[in-house]
């Protein structure tokens, strides 16, 4: 499986960034992204609006109320909510921050959504969130 993600070395990250996913309270992946949707799912209606990212991923992690979120930030939050470490915190900062420019805000966000949409009809599923959170775990 490891051989498998290195040969998507390019495309995963897997060469360039190679990292591991450790959790200081042992949550395995698969609880992190199911935890990570539940909270960003505000309305748990199953679908994930740029609204729904922007109240969880800017309102909770937005610590100096600037309305953006810095790599600082995010790293420190995501640490303290889902207890990945923050190696594997900034890992996953890098692949919602689209623009590269070390901030998360609307932007990124709309963008993100776009990616997040992988069928292309114009509304993101949990289900479509939690395939792409296992394609930035499987990245790490
Ligand atoms: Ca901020
Ligand atoms: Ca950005
Ligand atoms: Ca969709």
């Amino acid at each position: 499986m490891i051989a498998f993600i290195c040969v998507l070395g390019f495309i995963s990250g897997c060469l360039a960034a190679p990292c591991t996913h450790t959790n200081s309270a042992e949550h395995t992946e698969e609880q992190v992204i199911a935890r990570v949707i539940a909270l960003a799912d505000h309305n748990n209606d199953g679908i994930l609006s740029v609204t729904d990212l922007a109240a969880y991923f800017v309102i909770n992690f937005d610590h100096n109320h600037n309305s953006e979120v810095d790599k600082n930030e995010f790293i420190l939050q995501w640490h303290e909510t889902f207890h990945d470490e923050k190696a594997f915190a900034e890992h996953v900062f890098t692949h919602f921050d689209t623009n590269a420019d070390n901030v998360l805000n609307l932007s990124d966000l709309f963008a993100l959504n776009i990616r997040l949409d992988t069928d292309g009809n114009g509304t993101v599923t949990n289900k479509e969130l939690e395939s792409y959170l296992q394609l930035i775990y499987n990245a790490c």
